[in-house]
């Protein structure tokens, strides 16, 4: 599949803002790529995909966890976490999409886990820093990706839990095990 074919099934599912979104994060992680030796085109399709389940309605997404017998701790927790699990399985079995290096860089790109890979770590945090994104913060992670990657993801996962902490918001097990594994290991 390429691109263009990419985008244009992308856009059904998801018009306006959330298609820009994801075109920021296209280009953000096309960057990353090039500066951190990550494979371009496979950074590409995993960022046009990524949010793919984003509109998705609940119940669905519900369904679609159980389906694929993915965490079913995830229900618990709150069903923004669901749409990158449910767009990996989708993708998977409806679409064809193999990688499963894509696939998890997608399935895990709003908690993130342990030993992340390079590719799931680039559409992380190009989830995270892209040129619509305007939470605070975002400028200091925006400055650190250009020279460290890992310090850059670090931020990110950081920030992201003070801000759950902040809300009183349950935080998955995987956010945590994420920020632990990028302190633990300085990988
Ligand atoms: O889909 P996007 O909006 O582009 O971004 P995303 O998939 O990274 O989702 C971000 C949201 O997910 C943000 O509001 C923080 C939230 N989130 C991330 N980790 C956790 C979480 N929410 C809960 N409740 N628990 C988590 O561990
Ligand atoms: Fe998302
Ligand atoms: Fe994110
Ligand atoms: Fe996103």
């Amino acid at each position: 599949m390429d691109r263009e074919q990419a985008l244009e099934i992308v856009e059904k599912k998801i018009k306006g803002p959330r298609f820009q979104h994801t075109l920021g994060v296209v280009e953000t992680a096309i960057m990353l790529s090039e500066k951190y030796g990550a494979d371009k085109e496979q950074a590409e399709i995993a960022a046009i995909f990524h949010d793919y389940a984003k509109l998705m309605p609940i119940s669905e997404l519900r369904d679609t966890i159980i389906e694929a017998k993915e965490d079913e701790r995830l229900l618990l927790y709150h069903p923004e976490l669901w749409h990158g699990p449910a767009a990996a399985y989708i993708l998977k079995n409806k679409l064809s999409l193999e990688n499963e290096d894509i696939l998890n860089a997608i399935r895990f790109h709003t908690t993130g886990r342990a030993n992340m890979s390079l590719l799931e770590k680039i559409i992380y945090l190009a989830d995270y820093i892209e040129p619509g994104r305007n939470f605070p913060g975002v400028e200091e992670t925006r400055e650190l990706a250009k020279n460290d990657l890992n310090q850059a993801v670090l931020k990110a996962i950081s920030n992201t839990i003070s801000f759950l902490l902040a809300k009183k918001a349950a935080i998955f097990p995987d956010t945590f095990d994420a920020y632990n594994s990028f302190v633990l290991n300085k990988d």
